[in-house]
């Protein structure tokens, strides 16, 4: 499973490119088409994300998370990964779960 077999492409590149200068996870779940995406292709995501198979996303993975959709995207800075961090770490155990990651991509945009 991959990314371009999850989303489109050319939703990815605009994605990507909108986080050329700041990190703004909403924006991104959206412009991506993820937050479309059903609870199959989110667990799909998920462990793409999840590269140690873990069964959670960490904050190393967190902060390579654009990496996920491209590789030559960039990483998330330190505040950019604390921010998605706190978004999505509803329980507080300093890593995202499936479910939570789930939540945090349909939550709705205020
Ligand atoms: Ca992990």
């Amino acid at each position: 499973m991959s990314m371009t077999s999850v989303l489109d492409p050319h939703d990815i590149t605009k994605a990507l490119a909108e986080c050329a200068g700041t990190f703004n996870y909403k924006t991104f779940f959206v412009t991506s088409g993820l937050n479309q995406k059903s609870d199959a292709d989110l667990t799909a995501v998920f462990n793409i994300v999840d590269k140690d198979q873990s069964g959670f996303i960490e904050r190393e993975e967190l902060s390579q998370f654009l990496k996920s959709f491209c590789p030559t995207a960039r990483e998330l800075n330190d505040s950019e990964t604390q921010a998605f961090l706190d978004a999505g770490d509803t329980d507080h155990d300093g890593k995202i779960g499936v479910d939570e990651f789930k939540s945090m991509v349909k939550a709705k945009s205020k």
